[in-house]
């Protein structure tokens, strides 16, 4: 049974919101033996007499053949094999231009893959060889075998493949009441999960954040990179001769365009909070160690995976120590904005690199603490448990 059934699903292309029952499908015999799946229409099943259930499947009206093959009935994209079945979780990863977002993810689902479903048994599986191939050859080999840095993401309108997530299903399988010794294989809960790399030129104007990116107001969480580089008192505090990279957007600017666009698209009225979490993470923490108490839990590994339940002590102690440097460094007025718009959220300091890189090239990949802000996400849906507070 999953808990988790709902009554809608999020297409994971578009992000329209559609009934179970709105679906479409495609012919998937041969071009050559059938005139519908030439010029792949689409074809609308029979209806179900006012039930929201999701066919499985339907005959072609042109060459007869049973098709399971689902397109969405907004964008027309090939549905997930899966969709429907499970809750669709959609990350949303924003920031302004070069925050780190395209390195994060790269190194984030590379962490999941291998560390975090072993620790919290469960697995990440590409739902279509789109992902596969997008994730290994824009993030992967760049980042893990070439030790390049990802080029600029290009923006969602002049390159279609930006606006194509990453999509993934996220697979618990049920610990056994003796402590995970007996490790079994049932799947216990399903999410279909979602990630956005978007362009960070495509943040800088509300209006093409309205059209682009739709999947903002439909997420279930957001992840907020910001670059500490960017804010000008860490600026001015870093030893002289750093490296620093151009100062831009401003970063509450960015967050109040994110609450605007969310506002309108939810019909919600100033006085009422947004109840998407988002974790404000801060990247490239590796850049301001000199700004840090030696001692700070931000420089050490965070101790979720290690004990396989979300670390509710190690999280506040970030979570504080966070939002005290935010603060100190001139982010006073972001940290109100926050509070004031949104219902849940928490800071987080990581570094997907772990080092800047030297002239293009990854010296010493040493990643830290890019788990936090996911496992934090995954928690807040219910979907790892915490440890008890001694
Ligand atoms: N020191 C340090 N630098 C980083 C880290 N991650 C990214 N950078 C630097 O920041 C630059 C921008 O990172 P990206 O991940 O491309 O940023 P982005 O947010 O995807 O940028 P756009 O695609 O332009 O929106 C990289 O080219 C690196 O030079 C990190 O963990 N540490
Ligand atoms: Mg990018
Ligand atoms: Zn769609
Ligand atoms: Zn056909």
């Amino acid at each position: 049974m999953n808990l988790l059934k709902k009554s809608t699903y999020i297409c994971p292309f578009c992000f329209t919101e559609h009934k179970l029952s709105e679906v479409n499908f495609i012919c998937k015999n041969e071009p050559n033996k059938c005139e519908n799946a030439k010029r792949e229409i689409v074809m609308v099943p029979a209806s179900n007499e006012g039930k929201n259930i999701m066919p499985k499947d339907m005959f072609c009206d042109s060459c007869g053949e049973s098709t399971n093959v689902k397109v969405c009935p907004t964008c027309n994209a090939e549905l997930p094999y899966t969709i429907g079945e499970y809750k669709d979780l959609i990350f949303a990863v924003i920031g302004a231009k070069e925050a780190g977002k395209s390195h994060y993810i790269a190194v984030l689902i590379d962490k999941i893959m291998n560390e975090i479903g072993a620790a919290f048994n469960c697995s990440l599986q590409a739902i279509n060889d789109a992902t596969i191939t997008r994730y290994r050859n824009d993030f992967y080999y760049p980042v893990f075998r070439s030790k390049e840095i990802i080029r600029v993401t290009h923006s969602a309108k002049t390159d279609a493949t930006v606006s194509q997530p990453l999509i993934y299903t996220l697979a618990f399988r049920e610990t056994s009441i003796f402590g995970g010794l007996l490790k079994s294989k049932r799947i216990s809960n399903v999410v279909t999960i979602a990630f956005f790399d978007t362009a960070g030129e495509d943040l800088n104007e509300e209006d093409t954040m309205k059209s682009v990116n739709k999947y903002i107001y439909n997420s279930s969480g957001i992840i907020f990179l910001l670059d500490p580089l960017q804010l000008t008192n860490v600026r001015d505090s870093l030893p002289e001769g750093t490296q620093l990279p151009e100062q831009n957007t401003e970063i509450e600017d960015l967050l109040s365009r994110t609450a605007n666009l969310i506002r309108r698209a939810k019909d919600k009225k100033m006085t009422q909070l947004i109840d998407i979490p988002v974790a404000v993470a801060f990247s490239k923490m590796d850049a301001v160690e000199s700004l840090l108490d030696p001692s700070s839990c931000i420089n050490y590994p965070s101790k979720h995976i290690g004990s396989g339940k979300f670390n509710i002590a190690d999280f506040e102690d970030v979570n504080g120590s966070m939002e005290s440097l935010v603060r100190s460094w001139g982010g006073e007025n972001f940290a109100n904005q926050l509070s004031s718009n949104f219902k849940e959220f928490a800071y987080f300091g990581l570094t997907a690199l772990g080092c800047s890189p030297d002239s293009n090239s990854i010296k010493n990949l040493r990643p830290n603490r890019v788990e936090d802000p996911f496992l934090w996400l995954l928690w807040k849906h219910k979907l790892i448990k915490s440890e008890k507070r001694k």
